[in-house]
Order: C-alpha cells, then sequence, then structure tokens
C-alpha cells in the first residue's frame, strides 16, 4: 500500500474525547472514525489489524475442530421469546420493527439462533458431539459506550457454541475451546489469565473469564506469577487426547482469585506467589447445559432410542476490543508496538527523498519485493513527519532509505519494538525481516 493514497488520517494531537491510552493512538494512528456513540468506522489501517486478530481466532477454532458458519446479526424476537431471554434481557437488547410490524432485533449474542438451527436440522445421538462458530458483528446498547472499541455498543465477537449428549461430554468440549483460546491469546502476542468467572446472563454453572493484565484495565485481580511464566505453545497443548486435555487443565485451573464476591479465600491461600494487577476482559466461556435446548425443545434419539437434551456451552472473544487491548499491551511514548502476528504491515519504507531517482527506483525496488506486506510512505513529506508517523503506526520494521545510503548501496533498518537499528545492503533487506 502506499500512503499517498491511503486512508490513514494521522493526528498529531490528542484527541480529547479518548480517555485511555489505546482509544487515544487508535484514532491518532488513522485507525478507526467513531460514526456514532459507541460504534466505529474501521479504516484501512486498523480493518488490517482486526482481520489479522479474526485470522488467527479462526486457526486456533478451526484446529479444535469447531466449524466455521455466518449467522445474521438481525433475528426474529420469538426465538427470544421460546428461551424466555426477551424480557429478561433489557434495554440493552436493540429492539427493531419491520414494515410487517413484526418484532426483530440485532442480535447481542447468538444461543437462541443456533440452538434453533441445530433443533431443526439434528436428529441423532450419531451426530454429536459438535462445535460451530461464527465472527460476526454483535450490538448491545451499553449504558456507558467508552474507552473506544474496548466497549462499544457495536462490536465484532467470536461466538462458538458446543452441543454434547452429556455433562462428560461438555467438559470435554470446554476444555478443548479453553486450550484453543491460550493459544490464541499465545498468538496475539499476549498473556490472557483464565479466571473463573460468574456466569452472568448468558448462565450455567461453569465460566471463565480470559483476562489480559493492563495498567488501565476495567477490573482489579490477583494472580499468581506462575502464569506470567506459562507457555502453551508447547507439547502440553499440541495434543489432544483427553488425558493430556486433562493434565492441561489441572495445570493451568492453578489458584487464581479475582476482587469482589468471586474471590476464593481457599484457593488463594494456595497460592505461593501472588501479584495484583489491572485486567481486561477479552474472552468468556460458558458450561450452560440444558438452559437453552431444554426450552427451546432440541432432543436427538440416544442410543436406546429414548430422546436425549444435549448439553450445550458457549464460547466468547471480543474481536474488536482485543485490538485496543492488544495496544494497551503494547505501546510506548512514540505510538503502537504491534506484536507481529497482527501488524498491518511487516515493514514501513520510508522514502526520505520522494523525487530523487536513485530513492524513489530502491524504494519502488523494495516495495516489489515485499509483495504487499510493506506500507510504502511516499509522501511528500519531511523525514521528521515520516518517522513519527511510523513510529505512531507501530509497524515492526522501518526501512528508512536515504540518497547517501542508496547511493552507497544500504538502508538503514529499524526495529520498532526496541528502537535498534542496523545499516543494510539493499538486497539483503528483504531476506532479513520479509
Ligand atoms: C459467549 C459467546 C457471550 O456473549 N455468548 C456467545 C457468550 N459472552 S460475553 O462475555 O457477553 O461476550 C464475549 C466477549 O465479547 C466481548 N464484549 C465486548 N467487546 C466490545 N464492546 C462490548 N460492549 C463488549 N461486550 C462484550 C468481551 O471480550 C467478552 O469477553
Amino acid at each position: 500500500m502506499r500512503l499517498s493514497r491511503t486512508l490513514a488520517p494521522t493526528l498529531k494531537e490528542t484527541p480529547a474525547e479518548a480517555q485511555i491510552v489505546s482509544h487515544r493512538l487508535m484514532l491518532r494512528a488513522g485507525l478507526v472514525r467513531q460514526t456514532a456513540a459507541g460504534i466505529y468506522a474501521w479504516l484501512p489501517m486498523g480493518f488490517r489489524v482486526l482481520q489479522n486478530i479474526a485470522r488467527i481466532v479462526r486457526e486456533e477454532q478451526d484446529a479444535v475442530g469447531a466449524q466455521e458458519m455466518l449467522m445474521p446479526t438481525i433475528q426474529p424476537a420469538e426465538l427470544w421469546r421460546t428461551s424466555g431471554r426477551y424480557d429478561a434481557y433489557g434495554p440493552e437488547m436493540l429492539r427493531i420493527r419491520d414494515r410487517h410490524e413484526r418484532d426483530m432485533l440485532f442480535g447481542p449474542t447468538n444461543e437462541e439462533m443456533i440452538t434453533d438451527i441445530f433443533r431443526q436440522s439434528v436428529k441423532s445421538y450419531r451426530e454429536l458431539p459438535q462445535m460451530l462458530y461464527h465472527i460476526q458483528w454483535k450490538f448491545r446498547d451499553e449504558v456507558r459506550p467508552r474507552f473506544g472499541v474496548m466497549r462499544g455498543r457495536e462490536f465484532l465477537m467470536k461466538d462458538a457454541y458446543s452441543f454434547d449428549l452429556d455433562y462428560p461430554g461438555a467438559v470435554i468440549s470446554y476444555r478443548k475451546m479453553m486450550l484453543a483460546y491460550m493459544r490464541t491469546f499465545q498468538r496475539l502476542g499476549v498473556k490472557a489469565i483464565p479466571m473463573e468467572a460468574e456466569s452472568g446472563p448468558i448462565g450455567g454453572n461453569l465460566s471463565h473469564e480470559f483476562i489480559i493484565l493492563a495498567a488501565t484495565g476495567e477490573s482489579e485481580v490477583w494472580y499468581d506469577a506462575g502464569f506470567e511464566r506459562m507457555d502453551f505453545s508447547g507439547s502440553a497443548v499440541s495434543h489432544q487426547s483427553e488425558a493430556d486435555l486433562e493434565r492441561f487443565f489441572a495445570e493451568m485451573t492453578t489458584p487464581y482469585a479475582a476482587t469482589d464476591e468471586k474471590h476464593d479465600p481457599a484457593a488463594w491461600d494456595k497460592v505461593s506467589d501472588q501479584r495484583q494487577g489491572r485486567g481486561i476482559e477479552v474472552g468468556h466461556i460458558f458450561y450452560f447445559g440444558t438452559k437453552y435446548s431444554a426450552p427451546m425443545g432440541l432432543s436427538v434419539a440416544g442410543r436406546d432410542g429414548i430422546p436425549v437434551v444435549p448439553h450445550m456451552g458457549s464460547y466468547g472473544i471480543g474481536v474488536s476490543r482485543l485490538v485496543g487491548a492488544l495496544i494497551e499491551a503494547h505501546h510506548d511514548a512514540a505510538g503502537i508496538v504491534w506484536p507481529e502476528s497482527v501488524a498491518p504491515f511487516r515493514a514501513a519504507i520510508l522514502n526520505l527523498k520522494v523525487g530523487d531517482p536513485l530513492c524513489d527506483r530502491v524504494c519502488e525496488d523494495l516495495y516489489a519485493r515485499f509483495a504487499g506486506a510493506a506500507l510504502y510512505d511516499d509522501r511528500e513529506d519531511r523525514a521528521g513527519v515520516k518517522f513519527a508517523d511510523a513510529d505512531l503506526m507501530g509497524h515492526p520494521w522501518q526501512i528508512v532509505v536515504g540518497p547517501r545510503g542508496a547511493a552507497a548501496g544500504v538502508v538503514e533498518l529499524k526495529r520498532r519494538a526496541t528502537g535498534e537499528k542496523l545499516e543494510l545492503p539493499i538486497d539483503a533487506v528483504h531476506a532479513r525481516i520479509g
């Protein structure tokens, strides 16, 4: 992408409406623009990050056998009346009436809809277990939308749903999903602590929140320092046998606790190395048994012909919230420092003298070499502006092309995360960081 032809409106000044650093940086780096309270348009640079996060989430869902699908955003109220949640959900639900005076709503979540789809098509125990997911926009008319995309009204969620014949089966699905979450967050470059949670309006009796530690997090948490050292990419998570899952789960749910009524002193007493911090909830998973399947009449023929009511779980990740949460965890005074896995571009090529035939040629060659993975700053701006914008936008590498270096056949490479600089022959750049 050529920056001169990109809608990436960077701002020098700090926008007054933004209270936390990720919101400020998202506006300043030109990732999003607010279109109404809690509703954001994703500009090209922000959209690339959102897509990168969604891709990693998708790959890890697929890896544990969840099937991707896509359900609509608009739902008939009727579905929610059958589960009893239509009235219970309250003013957070955006209610809509169509031209035939039918009650509709913009979905805040999809438990009812997936249960209905499953009920229409699955008839036998032989078809279970199954896990399904989609990555789709949700709407919740939050009382206080704030912190930019962190607490929006319209937001992108990955929501998965599991169907099992019985409780032990549902626990296996739950653990598989938990494992997928740990891998997902690790690949996104953040430590997410699984924390036992109240299940709230989604219901059920087994639930974990996934919390990213960040100074500006909404809730206060206490955790075992062991979580900071855990690595979920190793052999413990690369196997899928039930025994492996069992061991992994036992290891992962070493005692932890949080403030408020969730605090469990008995568990907390066993923690050897206690830490205190603040956290952002980036995921939430629930086992809720037959809370939806029973009232909605979902049952399948069991092995002996007797109907069985499937046990369900649902599993959410805040995909758009993660963009903000990742910035909270990865920034410095100059701007965003993207983890490599989600950065909008791997490198920014900074042409310090646009119009100089040699600089232009070196940049064009490098740009072609990176085949879409580099952003080319070809704007006729001062070098200082280019450096500042590249730091603000946070691409992992900057390739600085100036007339003197170009004449000598070299460019300067800067690593955004460390500020470390090195001079390299032009031909070696792509092999080094491409
Ligand atoms: C689980 C999947 C659910 O809705 N139903 C389907 C269950 N859970 S949840 O905890 O309510 O939401 C899941 C995740 O979505 C993100 N999230 C939000 N992100 C931005 N703005 C919001 N207003 C918002 N509300 C929820 C969170 O990351 C949450 O963990």
